[in-house]
């Protein structure tokens, strides 16, 4: 009979590789992969019940408030509130930190930062959306209620971080930095089960992902690196395959496994990108990094980065590291050293 994993078993196998581990982070991951499931119910009954739609109220960036992002919200905060391991959260959809007062979670080591349901836009078109989550270790004293230093760290000091698509099949996919493992979720037992151990992302891709409706507000340098990638040069592979759904989640997961690269640029009319650095951009950019690949802002490692405020955009290049490093290449040449010149 075939060998069935489930992620449960796998954080706590993985676990032992810990020495000092007392099983809190297993504790976290587990609130995150309940939550995961009660989620993945909703998303594919959307259509069904009366879950499709906003709420009627904008969120910490004016947008609209889809009910499913208002529950998924809630779902998340309610586990990872109940695992007594986790202190605090923060989370895309609120305005602040979201404090746990219980004495219990007080003594929480850990704080979770998510985006519960991310691509919400294109959950009435069926399209893959999903979550995304990113786990550090407090840096405020256990015992007393978390601080906004809690949450404003480095991407490289994650402990963990990972995403759940929810998709033609819902895949739990996370890194506690000893590699990318990926989970897809065998409904006829609930569970979500070890499926892709190990995954790395190929260092030179074939897949050039961007939203070109914005070309006119992009600088010299991404739209020479875009130029460049549609020229026929056949050493290269190129002309690249153009794929972009929309969905960071499902582009993302994509370029993964099939090598590529992913930009959402600074551009004029958001010059400092539109994704986020603390609930999309860190934990992706710690997933892509343990799998191999590169992510920066064009010019520094993402990961390396000191987050200012909770809710700070930021340009992200991310993917097979020989495409993002040729792309800094062109925005070096074009964008800065012309503006140094
Ligand atoms: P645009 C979805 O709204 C999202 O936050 C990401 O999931 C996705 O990559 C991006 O925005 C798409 O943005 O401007 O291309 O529609």
């Amino acid at each position: 009979m075939r060998e069935v994993i489930t992620l449960s078993e796998f954080i706590v196998q993985s676990q032992e590789q810990f020495p000092g581990a007392t099983g809190a982070l297993s504790s976290v991951l587990r609130a995150v992969e309940l939550s995961a499931k009660l989620i993945n119910r909703e998303v594919t009954m959307a259509g069904l019940v009366d879950i499709i739609g906003t709420m009627g109220v904008k969120n910490a960036y004016g947008e609209e408030v889809a009910k499913l992002d208002d529950f998924s919200n809630e779902i998340m905060i309610r586990s990872l509130r109940n695992c007594g391991d986790c202190c605090g959260v923060a989370s895309e959809e609120e305005e602040d930190i979201h404090v746990f007062q219980e004495e219990l979670c007080k003594k929480g080591r850990y704080v979770v930062l998510m985006d519960p349901l991310d691509g919400s836009s294109n959950i009435d078109v069926n399209v893959s959306i999903g979550t995304i989550f990113s786990i550090f270790e407090r840096v405020s004293p256990q015992g007393e209620v978390c601080t906004h230093e809690d949450f404003l760290q480095e991407g490289s000091k994650q402990v963990a971080a990972g995403y759940v698509v929810y998709g033609p099949s819902a895949m739990f996919v996370y890194s506690a930095g000893q590699g990318v493992h990926g989970f897809t979720l065998d409904p006829s037992i609930g569970e979500f089960c070890l499926s892709h151990q190990d995954m790395t992302t190929p260092w030179q891709g074939k897949i050039l992902s961007i939203n070109e409706g914005n070309t006119a507000y992009f600088s010299e340098g991404t739209k020479a690196y875009v130029n460049w990638c549609k020229e026929i040069e056949k050493e290269s592979s190129r002309p690249y395959g153009c794929r972009y759904v929309g969905s960071m989640i499902a582009d993302l997961h994509r370029n993964l496994i099939k090598g590529g690269i992913f930009i959402y640029p600074a551009t004029t009319k958001s010059p400092a990108g539109k994704l986020r650095l603390l609930y999309e951009c860190n934990p992706f950019a710690f997933l892509i990094v343990q799998a191999g690949g590169l992510a920066t802002d064009g010019q520094r490692n993402l990961l390396d980065i000191k987050p200012k405020e909770l809710h700070q955009r930021m340009p992200i290049f991310i993917g097979s590291g020989a495409m993002v490093e040729k792309a800094m290449e062109f925005l070096k040449v074009h964008d800065i050293e012309k503006v140094e010149a």
